[in-house]
Formats: C-alpha cells, sequence, structure tokens
C-alpha cells in the first residue's frame, strides 16, 4: 500500500524551515503533496499561483522532486484533500509550544473528520528561529532575506 502524505501550508512565501520539513517527510512516504491553502487569519503577500510556482522551483532546485507534488487548495477542508488523493496522514512542523497548542485542536478534529493522522516533525535547530511572517517582515524593510528562504525566492523578493 501506498503511504502518501500531504504537506499543508500558507508557504508565504516558502522558506528553508519549511523546504527542511518537505525534505525529511519525502523520505518517510511514497507520495508526498505539498499543499498551499489559503489562512484566513493572515494577511497575504503574495498570490496563490506564486507560492506554488516558488514552491515548485525551490523544490526542484533541491533535487527532491521526485516524489511530491505541489498543488493548492481553497475550497473545503483541508481533509477532503487528503481524502481525495488518498493521503491518510498530515505532516505539520512544531517550532514551538505556540506551534503545539494551534496545531493540536486541528489534529484532532482532522481525526475525528475523516481519520486522517497528524505527525509534528520537529525543526531544523539551523531553522527553528525562521517563518514566513519573519521573512515578510526583513524583506519589506529592505533586509537580507536570503539565509532564510530557498534561492528562488531570494530572486523573486529582488525582483519584486
Ligand atoms: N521549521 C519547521 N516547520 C515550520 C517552520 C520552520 N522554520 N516554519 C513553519 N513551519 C511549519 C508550521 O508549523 C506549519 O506546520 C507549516 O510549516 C506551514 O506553516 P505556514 O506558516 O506556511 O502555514 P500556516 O501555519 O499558516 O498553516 C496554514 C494551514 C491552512 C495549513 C492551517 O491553518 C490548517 O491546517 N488549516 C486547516 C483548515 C481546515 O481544514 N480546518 C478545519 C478542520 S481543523
Amino acid at each position: 500500500m501506498q503511504r502518501i502524505a500531504v504537506v499543508p501550508g500558507s508557504f508565504d512565501p516558502v522558506t528553508l524551515g519549511h523546504l527542511d520539513v518537505i525534505e525529511r517527510a519525502a523520505g518517510l512516504f511514497d507520495e508526498l503533496h505539498v499543499l498551499v491553502v489559503h489562512n484566513p487569519s493572515k494577511v497575504a503577500l503574495l498570490p496563490i499561483s506564486e507560492r506554488v510556482a516558488l514552491l515548485e522551483e525551490s523544490i526542484r532546485d533541491a533535487g527532491i522532486a521526485g516524489k511530491i507534488v505541489v498543488a493548492s487548495w481553497s475550497v473545503g477542508l483541508l481533509v477532503d484533500y487528503a481524502t481525495d488523493v488518498g493521503a491518510s496522514v498530515l505532516v505539520k512542523g512544531i517550532r514551538s509550544q505556540v506551534d503545539v497548542a494551534y496545531e493540536t485542536p486541528m489534529a484532532i478534529v482532522n481525526r475525528h473528520l475523516a481519520g486522517v493522522e497528524t505527525v509534528f516533525m520537529l525543526p531544523d535547530p539551523a531553522h527553528a528561529h525562521v517563518s514566513s511572517s519573519l521573512v515578510r517582515q526583513v524583506s519589506s524593510l529592505g533586509g537580507d532575506v536570503s539565509p532564510y528562504v530557498p534561492a528562488a525566492v531570494t530572486r523573486f523578493l529582488q525582483r519584486s
């Protein structure tokens, strides 16, 4: 049986922290769907289509594209997408107690709704402080974001 998982996120934009989780999750599953989901509680910087394009380029550049599908999802429950593609696991990165508090109720509800389990991965300490919101803030103030994001994102933000 194929082991299929979904790594959901806003990815606005994708960071080296996200990419680390994606790469390690790809080592655990036969097929991995990296899913860009609109988070209504956040003010977006990039359109969904641009986030997908930057994820695709970053994953390709990292040489891990083999078993990874990048997609987006804007209607309905996250677990509806998981069920549609035959995935039984969601993978989330956990950086702090704040992430635990945010993710725990969603993990329980997603299991109740559809029997989909959530696997939490600890970050690489080198990237544990990195977030998309930090990148958006540094970038908007003219700072160098290259230590925090894949090269494709640095290039994109320099052009914008
Ligand atoms: N290192 C490791 N992990 C990281 C890092 C890092 N440096 N940065 C972020 N992460 C993790 C986050 O903890 C998260 O797990 C994931 O990467 C994505 O992060 P973001 O910031 O891009 O995305 P979020 O936190 O805005 O998540 C958006 C979702 C839409 C995925 C989330 O809100 C969700 O699961 N929604 C569920 C919608 C739904 O169906 N609700 C009903 C039932 S609960």
